[in-house]
């Protein structure tokens, strides 16, 4: 019989109250199936929200370095379990095992900056304008918060939202994609063994439109933390708005990598190669364009198609295996009537274009390699997210028309230009309108400690990762002392004479 998994509230694994459930299945091979998960309400999400109510004050009270010694214990459980956590990854979401690997080590690193971040929850002091009058600031826990994640970084994701809210003393309720459950179920398990109180993490499953929706309705929910689509960002924002309720969100892109005339070439088709097929084309910072000077457009161009080709699509479970399937049908139907739309605007398709169901693939939803050369900006294969392994090839005559190309594009998240010019790199890494620059690298590859997110359609201003995400998570709160023993009316006792 089919395994079935529950909520986590207040410390308990609970059935939903709805007696209804969804089934999950591996992407590679949809005979496997994982198991059952409660298709969660808005009473289910509200009695999350009441044990994470209940636990904020002694949560937010525990001292700052007292919360990062949990999360430091969090690192360490991630470690010990890494590789059953990067196996469950790699079934759940389809992405192969080195890079199920990588999605942990993430979060890995996460809990360990977050861990630190418990000593250093630093305010500052500055001298007031006035005598005998004292100024400082210190944070303070935006409350509960709500966080909804994506399939594509199951584990890292979660975390990247999670642990900079805990160490900051908030508590949480995650609604994980209901494509990659499981990993929630073991995330939570995670901060079970780490001994994070009850209530302080809670995990309610379900569909986005039901138990998304109603996170962000609820009204002790002050936070809402949202990676995704950004049509999906669109509507958790208004949401928000209704009620001011704070509302982080790290939504689509369309990163393009320039290859210069004059770049390393072998190096630049190693990046083309990795930023858009790796997670099948499945990661918010995925090379989708790719903007070619013209001098090495035809060399370049056909040595990429040749080793597309070659990619080895399967189980990523199995060694060798190079690239896994898209996450599930309604995916690979979407990829697949992009294909038609970018044969339709007149698009060259030069490498793949269907579903790969050779073999053992046939079992799962596996999609070619697919790359579109004589793309132009008018098309909407240049300007539409498409979220999986379809390239668009641009060609251009210089730098100029190859930052305006990069530019001319709703998203801002990644970018990244090949180029052994100096001169050409830093124009790009300045005139370049996207939250992340990448010089001779891929657009994929971000670091923990660095910030994370775009401009544009790509967000609404907030970067996760590093030390700016703190400023998500926490409320500044600014105190004056007078200890002059007058009334100081600032301004007004402070004007030139
Ligand atoms: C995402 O693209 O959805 O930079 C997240 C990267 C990863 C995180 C990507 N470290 O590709």
């Amino acid at each position: 019989m089919t395994e079935r998994f529950r909520n986590f509230i207040n410390g308990k694994w609970v059935e939903s109250r709805t007696g209804r459930w969804f089934e999950d299945k591996n992407p590679a091979n949809t005979g496997d199936v994982i198991g059952e998960f409660p298709k969660s309400d808005a009473a289910d999400v509200d009695t999350a929200v009441q044990a994470a109510k209940a636990a904020l004050p002694g949560w937010s009270r525990t001292p700052g370095p007292k919360r990062g010694e949990l999360l430091f214990r969090l690192g360490r459980v991630m470690e010990e379990r890494k590789e059953d956590l990067a196996r469950t990854l790699t079934r759940e979401n389809g992405k192969i095992l080195d890079e199920g690997r990588g999605d942990v080590q993430e979060a890995i690193d996460t809990a360990y900056y977050a861990g630190g971040e418990g000593r250093r929850l630093f305010g500052i002091t500055t001298p007031s304008e006035l005598g005998d009058k004292w100024a400082m600031t210190v944070r303070q826990p935006v409350g509960v918060c709500g966080l909804i994640s994506p399939w594509n970084f199951p584990i890292a994701i979660p975390t990247w939202k999670m642990f900079p809210a805990l160490i900051s003393g908030c508590t949480v309720i995650l609604k994980p994609a209901s494509d990659t459950p499981l990993c929630a179920v073991k995330l939570a398990q995670v901060c079970e063994a780490a001994g994070i109180p009850p209530g302080v993490v809670n995990v309610v499953h379900g569909g986005g439109a039901e138990a998304g929706t109603a996170l962000a309705r609820h009204k002790d929910v002050r936070l809402i933390s949202f990676t995704g689509s950004s049509a999906v960002g669109r509507e958790l924002a208004s949401i928000c708005g209704q009620d001011l309720k704070r509302c982080s969100l790290e939504l689509g892109g369309k990163n393009a990598q320039i290859v210069m005339d004059d770049a390393d070439m072998d190096l630049a088709l190693k990046g083309a190669l990795w930023g858009a097929f790796a997670t099948a084309g499945q990661r918010c910072t995925a090379t989708s364009r790719l903007i070619l000077h013209r001098a090495i457009k035809g060399a370049f161009l056909e040595r990429l198609v040749e080793a597309a080709r070659k990619l080895k699509i399967g189980d990523g479970l199995k060694a060798g295996t190079e690239m896994g399937p898209l996450i599930n049908e309604a995916r690979r139907t979407e990829v697949a009537s992009y294909v038609e739309i970018g044969k339709g605007e007149g698009a060259r398709l030069v490498s793949g274009g269907a579903a790969h169901k050779a073999g053992e693939c046939a079992r799962g939803y596996f999609f070619e390699p697919t790359i579109f050369d004589g793309v132009t900006p008018a098309m909407r294969i240049f300007r539409e997210e498409i979220f999986g392994p379809v390239l668009s090839v641009v060609t251009v005559g210089d730098l100029d028309e190859a930052i305006a190309t990069m530019n001319d594009s709703s998203y801002g998240l990644s970018s990244s230009i090949y180029t052994k010019d100096v001169r050409a790199a830093f124009q790009a890494m300045e005139r370049i309108e996207c939250g992340i620059v990448y010089v001779n690298g891929p657009t994929i590859g971000a670091e923990s400690h660095l910030p994370f997110g775009g401009m544009k359609d790509t967000g609404n201003g907030h970067r996760e990762a590093s030390h700016t995400v703190y400023d998500v998570y926490n409320e500044w709160k600014t105190i004056y002392v007078d200890y002059s023993g007058r009334l100081q009316r600032a301004q007004i006792d402070n004007q030139p004479a």
